[in-house]
């Protein structure tokens, strides 16, 4: 091969795996590369800060199942990516962070934005590739941007800056993809063993299972086996809403039917989860988690299998092959199924318990008034929802009620903070995602304190024409944290109230739309208008201070103080 430039060899590399779409903050650490993203066929998007671009990166992998790219200026533009990276390992994202570094002949002089790159990501990444000479950044880019996809998870290309210079005698790697396995013979067929002499099989149906696209074969076992189907927590996208055999999501402010139903199960395949404390601990004061029950657990990832809750069978693959091998071994015409015989009850079960509960949804969130009390919110908001639409939520007390009002019938919608739990998730999350499917409407729901985190992204939806919707809860507060004061802290409100400007004014005069929303009749318009209008828009739904259940009332303790100074904050 001709020589080519260290800039050259890079984006070659970025384009042989298809990366359209860059996001970030200019810099003059990889100006040399940036500079011919445009003649390479990517975009690059420029943000408002770099916790956003990799927020975005992530939005962009989740509906895409391709990689999310975001890059910065070494030192400051890198630290300012943490909080992004750590919420993109936990949603199990193939973003690929690349980090241009202080120039190698400075480092440990302390010259001018450096720190060490590598230490910080250590944690939150599968795989950080240190590139320490301009010959080998076509390789270790590769990589990197192969083991994310393969490991599902954020990969970092540490880059010197000055080794984006000079010529290179180099090949571009050819792209490796690899067919993922459905896991060993035995545990599969130890499986379908199980399955064929279940009487009340549930199916639950995780992260893995969308993330491999196996949605089809999970309907397809679900409907063979008719066995009920759940959600883990937060993957609500992971089985069609309007299936019959679809009873909803478990975990915080999750379906009481799916809780009702997975605590009924003898056998439970469990699709790509590692069954995580928030989707399995007893909600509303239901304990659900079936302990007696046989526990089949599928997961590509060897580390969470048991790592949560004991299984019965662990199968080390893939959720879509294994949930098609489980499928050839059953339908095998010498195999009974004995959930057959109860299918009939099982079914009637299934109808009346998602009945019950789509009642009691309905009973607690009917009431009408201004400020719109906030289930009441949801509601309509489910209700206006566009079947095709993207959603993202944050992590506010609002947001996660949303859990029982968000449905979806297609795979890679719902994008929610996942067990990083950070506040400022949603908006950049759900621009990200916008970008990656610009004819699907995509909406984040935000509170209005994470919204100070958020909103000067509007100005990057409006310069780079990103048409999100913004739907902010506007109660005054930081209310998922104030319900913490109010049940252990004698509702000494401490940082906790908020003085807000008014956020539709705020949108407006950076260009975009912005709606104040008083009344519930309003809140089903303002989100079909918005959705439909090709511009970025936000809708500043002043709602009630009314907060739902906290997220973890076992986490805290009663105060207690000693000194006599604290008394009246906890008497012994
Ligand atoms: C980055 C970050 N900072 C702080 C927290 C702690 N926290 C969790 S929920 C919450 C309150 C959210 O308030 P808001 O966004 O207004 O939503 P609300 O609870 O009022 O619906 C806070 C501060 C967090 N999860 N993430
Ligand atoms: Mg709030």
């Amino acid at each position: 091969m001709a020589l080519i430039s260290a800039s050259e060899a890079f984006v070659e590399t970025l384009v042989a795996h298809g990366v359209e779409h860059v996001f970030g903050i200019v810099g003059s650490a990889y100006m040399d590369a940036l500079d011919i993203f445009p003649a390479a066929g990517i975009r690059f998007i420029s943000v408002a800060h770099e916790q956003n671009a990799a927020h975005m990166a992530d939005g962009y992998a989740r509906v895409t199942n391709r990689h999310g790219v975001c890059i910065g200026q070494n030192g400051p533009g890198i630290t300012n990516f943490v909080t992004a990276i750590a919420a993109a390992y936990w949603a199990h994202s193939p973003v690929v962070a690349i980090t241009p570094e202080a120039g190698s002949m400075g480092t440990g002089l302390g010259g001018f934005q450096e720190t060490d790159q590598l230490p910080i990501f250590s944690k939150i990444t599968k795989y950080q590739a240190h590139v320490s000479h301009p010959e080998r950044i076509a390789e270790l880019t590769d990589r990197a941007l192969t083991i994310a996809l393969h490991e599902r998870g954020p990969t970092q290309i540490n880059i010197p800056r000055n080794n984006f210079y000079g010529d290179i005698d180099i090949e571009i790697p050819a792209v490796r993809s690899l067919e993922r396995p459905a896991g060993g013979a035995e545990s599969l067929e130890a499986a379908a063993d199980l399955l064929a002499r279940a009487r009340f099989p549930v199916i639950l149906a995780g992260g893995g299972s969308v993330m491999s696209g196996g949605q089809a074969e999970t309907v397809r076992l679900a409907e063979f086996l008719s066995a009920p189907v759940v959600t883990s927590y937060l993957h609500n996208d992971a089985f069609p809403a309007s299936h019959p055999l679809m009873c909803g999501p478990l975990g915080y402010q999750g379906s009481k039917a799916a809780m009702r139903i997975i605590a009924q199960a003898d056998v439970v395949l469990a699709l790509g989860s590692r069954l995580g404390p928030f989707g399995t601990l007893p909600q509303y004061d239901i304990e659900y988690w079936p302990v007696d029950a046989q526990i089949i657990q599928v997961d590509s990832d060897s580390r969470m299998l048991g790592l949560v809750r004991p299984f019965s069978v662990g199968i080390h693959g893939d959720a879509r092959a294994a949930a098609r091998e489980i499928f050839e071994r059953l339908r095998a015409p010498d195999r009974k199924i004995a959930a057959r015989e109860d299918e009939e009850a099982r079914l009637a079960e299934v109808v009346e318990q998602k009945r019950r509960w789509e009642s009691e949804l309905d009973a607690w969130s009917s009431s009408a008034g201004t400020p719109i009390p906030p289930r009441r919110c949801l509601r309509e908001l489910e209700k206006a929802m566009p079947e095709s639409a993207l959603v993202a939520t944050d992590i506010g007390n609002l947001c996660s009620a949303a859990n029982s009002y968000l449905r979806f019938e297609r795979p890679n919608s719902f994008l929610a903070a996942m067990a990083f739990g950070n506040c400022g998730y949603a908006f950049p999350t759900a621009m990200g995602a916008k970008v990656a499917e610009p004819e699907r409407p995509a909406v984040a729901y935000v509170g209005d304190g994470a919204w100070g985190m958020s909103l000067a992204e509007v100005m990057t939806c409006v310069r780079e024409d990103i048409p999100v919707t913004a739907v902010v809860f506007n109660n005054g507060q930081w209310g998922a944290e104030k319900r913490n004061q109010i049940d252990f802290y004698d509702s000494r409100f401490l940082g906790t109230n908020l003085e807000n400007p008014s956020f539709a004014e705020i949108a407006r005069a950076m260009g975009a739309r912005g709606t104040r929303v008083d009344h519930p009749d309003q809140v089903g318009d303002a989100l079909r208008e918005a959705t439909r209008s090709g511009k970025p828009s936000v809708l500043e739904i002043m709602v009630t201070q009314e907060l739902g259940e906290p997220f973890r009332r076992d986490a805290l303790k009663k105060p207690v103080r000693r000194l006599a100074k604290y008394r009246d904050y906890g008497a012994p």
